[in-house]
C-alpha cells in the first residue's frame, strides 16, 4: 500500500479492522483503522463507511485523556483521518474485559439477564489467540503459561480499574452508560532496564459497549453484531457527545462524508506530549489485589 509518506509501507500486521504499518521514527508504529467490520466468530464481514476515521478520533481523544491522568498508553499523536502513531510494544496476550452491567458473552456464559447492575465492576483476563477463540482464562492459566508475572498483571488490573473509573465519570457525563470494554497492554522497557506496562490497541465502540442513559439505545459495535443497523451513526453519535466531531455530524445524503471528516481540525494532542511513564514496582505487593 502507497502511504502518506509516498512510500511504500511495510506491513507488520493486519487485523480485522486494523493494519500496524512500521513508523516513521525507530520505536514506533502506525496504527491504520480500517473500515471494515467483523464479529468475534469472523461469520460476519462487512465494510462500514466512516468506521476507521470515528475509531481513530475517538481512541485517540480517550487515550489523550488517560494520558492525562496518569495512565500509560502507547498512543503518540495523530497523524491524518485513519491513522496514528503509536510505540511499538511488546504485545501481552490478554484481553482484560472489565463489565459494569451485564451483556454480551457474560449472560450466554452464566444465565444472566442483559442489563443487571453488577455490584461491582468486574475484571476478567482472556486469552489473545483467535485459533483457540480467545479463551476465558485464569490467573493460574496466565503465570503458568507465562503470558504476564505477579507484578504485571497486579499494574495491569490496577490501572484497568482506573481505566474504568475514568471512562465511567466521562461517559455519565454525556448521557451514556460505560456497559464494559476491552483492554489489551504491552511491555516497554526504559533506559536502565526498568519496565513499563502500557495500555494498546484502542478504546472505541469497536470494544467497549455504550448504552444511551435514557433510552438504553445500543450506540456501539452491537449495533452491528446483533443487526440493529445503522452502525456508524451510532459511533457517530458517541463522537458528538464526546465533542470531537461537529453536531451536525458527517453524513450527506445518508452516507458518510469523507471531504467532511478530512477537514476535521486536529485532536489535540498537547496532554500527550508531557507524558511520564511509571516503572512496574517488582517488590512483592504486601497484600495483593484480588486479581
Ligand atoms: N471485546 C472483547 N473481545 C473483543 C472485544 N471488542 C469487548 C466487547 C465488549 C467487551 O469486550 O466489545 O465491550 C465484552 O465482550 P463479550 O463479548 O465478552 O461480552
Ligand atoms: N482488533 C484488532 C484489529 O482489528 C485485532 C483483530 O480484530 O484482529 O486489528
Amino acid at each position: 500500500m502507497t502511504g502518506i509518506f509516498g512510500a511504500r509501507r511495510k506491513v507488520i500486521f493486519e487485523g480485522k479492522a486494523k493494519i500496524i504499518y512500521e513508523g516513521t521514527e525507530p520505536g514506533t508504529f502506525i496504527q491504520y483503522f480500517k473500515d471494515d467490520a467483523a464479529t468475534d466468530d469472523g461469520a460476519k464481514k462487512e465494510m462500514i463507511a466512516g468506521k476507521g476515521v470515528l475509531n481513530n478520533r475517538i481512541s485517540a481523544h480517550i487515550m489523550t485523556k488517560l494520558e492525562g491522568i496518569g495512565v500509560p498508553t502507547h498512543f503518540l499523536r495523530s497523524l491524518n483521518m485513519r491513522e496514528q502513531l503509536i510505540r511499538q510494544v511488546e504485545v501481552i496476550p490478554l484481553e482484560i474485559v472489565v463489565r459494569n452491567i451485564a451483556a454480551g458473552s457474560l449472560c450466554e456464559r452464566f444465565g444472566i439477564k442483559e442489563g443487571t447492575i453488577l455490584p461491582n465492576p468486574m475484571i476478567e483476563f482472556y486469552y489473545k489467540k483467535e485459533d483457540l477463540k480467545n479463551p476465558l482464562v485464569n490467573e493460574n492459566h496466565i503465570f503458568t503459561f507465562g503470558w504476564a508475572d505477579p507484578f504485571e498483571l497486579e499494574e495491569i488490573v490496577g490501572q484497568a480499574y482506573r481505566v474504568n473509573d475514568y471512562l465511567n465519570g466521562l461517559f455519565t457525563g454525556i448521557g451514556l452508560k460505560l456497559v464494559d470494554f476491552k483492554l489489551e497492554f504491552g511491555r516497554l522497557w526504559g533506559e536502565y532496564d526498568e519496565l513499563y506496562i502500557i495500555l494498546a490497541d484502542e478504546i472505541s465502540p469497536d470494544n467497549c459497549r455504550l448504552w444511551d442513559a435514557k433510552t438504553g439505545e445500543k450506540l456501539d459495535k452491537d449495533r452491528f453484531s446483533q443487526n440493529l443497523g445503522d452502525v456508524v451513526e451510532g459511533y457517530q453519535e458517541i463522537a458528538k457527545r464526546l465533542g470531537l466531531i461537529p453536531q451536525t455530524g458527517l453524513m450527506s445524503d445518508g452516507s458518510f462524508d469523507e471531504k467532511l471528516a478530512a477537514g476535521l481540525a486536529e485532536i489535540d494532542n498537547e496532554l500527550a506530549r508531557e507524558r511520564k511513564l511509571r516503572a512496574v514496582n517488582k517488590t512483592p505487593p504486601k497484600s495483593p489485589r484480588g486479581v
